[in-house]
């Protein structure tokens, strides 16, 4: 080996992605990979890393760190870093391109969860405001980096389809935006993971993956050509797939970067299925975070599966072979910890969710006694009169496989008593305005909103806040008086508190699990139990 030449970094820099014969570096030795190329499982990606230090992709790509690997590189070691570009017997880190570098700059109301990869969520408001989340406030999953496509070479963004011959068929984005017909689809995206910190923090058992609240939802009008259309042009039977006489079972979808994952024959061919390959987002180019300039859209199904910076198209007998099929995005027991990825399914459809996504609480207000409210009241039992805080609250429910939501249920005192929210009428046909919803099954989220009030005696005999002292030492002010027009026995100190539940149900009346202890996966997917929010006053 030390008869091996030295290498400077500006040289190492010239075998980029882009040469006949690209380098990496991999500590201080200097590999050519060429001829691993063509073998390589994960393809041409890890061209990414050629001119450079592959370290930082081994750093995202974790699987790459074994002797297995290191014996492979080994075979195509051609020299060492010259001594003048090492630090510490390594290429100093300046040196090693960051793989998030090129990554586009994002809207800063967005709520960031990682930065590299970017992982942020949707905030609240921007989801009780609108039907369709605007593009840059589209909740961003990333598992690694955002390939770059040049905005003038989209048009030859190239999508391979290989049938289960072996035969591809290749097309270029504007080969498909001229040979199909134009779809639109306005369909919910929700990541497996939505709720997991609710699920963490509502079971007491922590789960492993990214501490998403309830912003890793976002709904938009999809356009793009139906994977249907191209797959029968293509030469697949699409009779056979819907029929299941087919021995091509899956869709495998690959994206540029690596990230791969498939859905079931049925869903892409279903005349019904509205699967998308799509280029544009609420009536805009995709944006770079969302897969510009092609990806897939699964209307129904888990987030993982609508594929983006898509190019390669695979049928198959068998699921992608990705980790993010095989062993991620699947569900085991509360107690299943070691498990066996091969004795669950993957998830596809998404079961029935719905969260509170803004919460106002009004001023106190003098309730007229009860008696007197009016005949229906009247025949009540008379109440004394009680002061009471106005409520506004705002969310979504959303149910998988194209399900409608039928009814959003809400308590304010914890589960007592029970009340129907109000379902927005986004999607209701209206004779003679451009409709906000196309496809054919419910694809998109159903907002809700409830206008009450809170009487303090739903706070009295509610629970008191649990880390009221602790607040008021650390905000250095005593905790508040003690209030005097309560009117009742009950002597209150500090703030009392009450729970809030929001649960929904879809047209097959599933409905959503009370618990996440029930729930509870190690993985933490699929949080679907009520949302509870605490609310606290003084009375
Ligand atoms: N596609 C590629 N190529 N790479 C990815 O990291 N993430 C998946 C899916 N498709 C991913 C991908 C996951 S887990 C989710 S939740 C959605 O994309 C997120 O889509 P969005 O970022 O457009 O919201
Ligand atoms: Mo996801």
């Amino acid at each position: 080996d030390a008869s091996l030449p030295r290498y400077r970094l500006s040289e190492v820099k010239e075998h980029d992605g882009k040469s006949e014969r690209p380098w990496v570096i991999h500590g201080d030795k200097v590999y050519d990979i060429t001829e691993w190329i063509s073998a390589h499982p994960g393809g041409s990606v890890i061209l990414r890393a050629a001119g450079g230090s592959i370290e930082p992709y081994w750093n995202i790509f974790a699987i790459h760190k074994n002797q297995y690997v290191y014996d492979i590189l080994q075979q195509y070691l051609i020299g060492f870093v010259h001594p003048a570009d090492l630090q510490d017997g390594k290429p100093p880190q300046d040196a090693i391109e960051d793989p998030f570098a090129d990554d586009p700059i994002r809207h800063p109301d967005l709520i960031t969860k990682t930065a590299k990869p970017r992982n942020a969520e949707t905030p609240g408001e921007a989801m009780s405001a609108q039907f369709l989340t605007p593009n840059d406030l589209f909740y961003v999953r990333n598992h690694m980096w955002v390939p770059r496509i040049a905005e003038d070479e989209s048009d030859n963004h190239l999508l391979s389809i290989e049938l289960l011959d072996g035969s591809v068929k290749e097309y270029t984005l504007s080969d498909l935006k001229a040979k199909f017909p134009k779809h639109e689809v306005t369909a919910v995206l929700q990541c497996s993971g939505n709720r997991r910190k609710h699920m963490s923090e509502g079971s007491g058992r922590a789960t492993n993956g990214l501490q998403w609240s309830a912003g890793a939802i976002s709904n938009a009008c999809w356009e793009g050509v139906l994977l249907a259309d191209v797959l029968k042009d293509a030469g697949f039977e699409n009779d056979q797939g819907m029929s299941g006489t087919s021995e091509v079972k899956h869709v495998q979808f690959n994206g540029m970067e690596a990230y791969g994952a498939s859905i079931p024959i049925r869903k892409a061919v279903d005349p019904q299925g509205d699967v998308l390959l799509a280029y544009g987002m609420n009536g805009k180019p995709l944006p770079r975070d969302h897969g510009y300039p092609l990806r897939a859209i699964v209307p129904g199904h888990v987030a993982a599966r609508s594929v983006k910076w898509l190019n390669q198209i695979t049928l198959s007998e068998d699921e992608s072979m990705s980790q993010w099929q095989r062993k991620d995005y699947k569900c085991f027991g509360p107690n299943q910890t070691k498990v066996d990825w091969e004795k669950a399914p993957a998830i596809q459809e998404l079961p029935v969710q719905s969260a509170v996504t803004s919460l106002k609480l009004g001023e106190w207000v003098k309730e007229k006694p009860a008696a007197a409210a009016g005949t229906d009241a009247g025949q009540n039992e008379p109440t004394a009169a009680d002061d009471a805080r106005e409520l506004t609250l705002s969310g979504y429910a959303f149910s998988g496989g194209g399900r409608s939501i039928i009814r959003v249920d809400v308590s304010i005192d914890a589960g007592k008593n029970w009340t129907q929210a109000y379902l927005l009428p986004d999607c209701d046909p209206k004779p003679g305005s451009p409709s906000l919803c196309h496809g054919h099954g419910a694809w998109t989220w159903k907002r809700w909103m409830y206008k009450g009030a809170i009487a303090a005696s739903v706070f009295r005999n509610g629970e008191p806040e649990k880390t009221a002292d602790d607040k008021s030492v650390e905000n250095g002010t005593p905790p508040p008086a003690e209030s005097t027009d309560t009117g009742g026995t009950e002597k209150t100190t500090g703030r009392r508190c009450t729970t809030l539940l929001v649960k929904a149900t879809d047209e097959v009346y599933n409905c959503q699990p009370e618990s996440h202890a029930a729930t509870w996966n190690f993985r933490g997917n699929l949080a679907n139990a009520w949302h509870r929010v605490q609310v606290c006053s003084e009375c």
